[in-house]
C-alpha cells in the first residue's frame, strides 16, 4: 500500500468534472490576465490553457499551478493539443498576431482569420456545447469569422467588444464625479477597435443620453453633455476611451489587466447564469436598422446559454448613423477575407 492508500480510505471515486471548465487559447499578456482574473476572482477553478509555443505554455501553467495553494484547489492544465480543452463551458480566444511593419489592416485581418481557422474547429470538436468568447483583435471582425467557422448558433459566439471600453468610460466618470465606477452608469457601444483602419475611432459610441447616476440622467442636468459646446469637457471622456488602449500600449507595450478583468466578468455572467447586461459584440443585423450581417457591441443579457436578449437603447439619429456606418465598413472588410 502506498502512503496515499494508507492515508485515504476510498468511499467512492471523486467526480473529475468541475462543471465550470474554461479554456483560454493564447497565453500572451491578455490570455494570462484572463486566466489569472478568472482564477483569483473565483469565477472558475478549472482552466485549460492552449498555445502554439510549447515552452511558454508550460512555463505559464507551472507558474499558475505554483500559486494554487492560494486559490481553491484549482485544476490548471495546458497543452498544444486541444484534447486538453475537452468539456469546456467557455472557450476564450486571445491568440493572435500583431501588425507587421508596412502590413495593411486587411492583411492582418487575413492572418488572424487564418489563425481562427486553426483554432475554432478544434475547440468546437472537443467542446461542442461551449460558448465561444473572442477577444483577439479586430474583435468584431474575428467574432464574425469565428461564428462562421464554428457553425454554432449566434447566441453562443460572443466578442468581448466594448465591455472594456464601457469600463474605461465608467472609471473616467467616477474620477470626474468622485464616486465608485459601479455607481456610474455609462455605455460605450458599436465598434471596439479601429478594425478597418478607416475609423480611428469615431465608431466607438458613447451613449450620452443614457449616462446616469442613481437614475439621474447627466444630460438632464447638462444638456450639452459630451458635445463640443460643453464647457465642462465631458467629451474628453469619450476621447480618452478611444485613445485608452493606444495610451497604455505606448506606455507598457500591451494592455492586459483591464481586459482580463472584463473577460472574467463575462465568464461569471455565463457560468453562474447571472443574466447580467454587458456591452458585447453580437450579431447586430436588424437592430437599430443595421442591414448588414456583422457583429458590433450592444448591451446584451448573458447567461448559461450565452446571449439571451439585446437591449435597444433609444439612440439619437447621429449615434444610429455611426452604428450603421460601422456596420457597412465591417461588411466591406469581411468581403475581403478568405474563409
Ligand atoms: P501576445 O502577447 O502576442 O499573445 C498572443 C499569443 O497567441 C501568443 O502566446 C502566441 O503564441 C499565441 N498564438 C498565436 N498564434 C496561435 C495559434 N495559431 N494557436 C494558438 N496560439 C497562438 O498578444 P496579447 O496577449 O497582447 O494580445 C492578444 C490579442 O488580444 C491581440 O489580438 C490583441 O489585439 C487582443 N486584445 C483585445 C482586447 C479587447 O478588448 N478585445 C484588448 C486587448 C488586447
Amino acid at each position: 500500500f502506498s502512503t496515499k492508500d494508507t492515508l485515504l480510505t476510498s468511499v467512492q471515486s471523486p467526480i473529475e468534472n468541475s462543471g465550470n471548465k474554461v479554456t483560454v487559447v493564447g497565453v500572451g499578456a491578455v490570455g494570462m490576465a484572463c486566466a489569472f482574473s478568472i482564477l483569483t476572482k473565483g469565477v472558475s477553478n478549472d482552466i485549460a490553457l492552449v498555445d502554439c509555443v510549447a515552452d511558454k505554455l508550460q512555463g505559464e501553467m507551472l507558474d499558475l499551478q505554483h500559486g494554487s495553494g492560494f486559490i481553491e484547489n484549482a485544476r490548471i492544465v495546458a497543452s498544444t493539443d486541444y484534447a486538453v480543452t475537452a468539456g469546456s463551458r467557455i472557450c476564450i480566444v486571445t491568440a493572435g498576431v500583431r501588425q507587421r511593419e508596412g502590413e495593411s489592416r486587411l492583411d492582418l485581418v487575413q492572418r488572424n482569420a487564418d489563425i481562427m481557422k486553426q483554432i475554432i474547429p478544434q475547440l468546437v470538436k472537443y467542446s461542442p456545447n461551449a460558448i465561444l468568447l473572442i477577444v483577439s483583435n479586430p474583435v468584431d471582425i474575428l467574432t464574425h469569422i469565428a461564428w462562421k467557422i464554428s457553425g454554432l448558433p449566434k447566441t453562443r459566439v460572443i466578442g468581448s467588444g466594448t465591455n472594456l471600453d464601457s469600463s474605461r468610460f465608467r472609471f473616467l466618470m467616477s474620477q470626474k464625479l468622485g464616486i465608485a465606477p459601479t455607481s456610474c452608469h455609462g455605455w460605450i457601444i458599436g465598434e471596439h477597435g479601429d478594425s478597418s483602419g478607416k475609423t480611428h475611432n469615431g465608431n466607438k459610441i458613447a451613449v450620452w443620453s443614457g449616462a446616469n447616476v442613481a437614475g439621474v440622467r447627466l444630460q438632464a442636468l447638462n444638456p450639452s453633455l459630451g458635445s463640443k459646446n460643453d464647457s465642462e469637457g465631458w467629451g474628453e471622456l469619450h476621447k480618452k476611451v478611444v485613445d485608452g488602449a493606444y495610451e497604455v500600449i505606448k506606455l507598457k507595450g500591451y494592455t492586459s489587466w483591464a481586459i482580463g478583468l472584463s473577460v472574467s466578468a463575462l465568464c461569471k455572467a455565463i457560468l453562474k447564469n447571472t443574466r447580467t447586461v454587458h456591452a458585447v459584440s453580437v450579431l447586430v443585423e436588424g437592430f437599430h436598422d443595421v442591414k448588414e450581417e456583422v457583429f458590433l457591441s450592444l448591451p446584451a443579457v448573458l447567461g448559461e446559454n450565452g446571449l439571451t436578449d439585446v437591449i435597444i437603447q433609444p439612440l439619437e439619429d447621429s449615434e444610429k448613423a455611426k452604428l450603421q456606418k460601422s456596420a457597412q465598413i465591417m461588411s466591406e472588410v469581411l468581403k475581403g477575407v478568405k474563409l
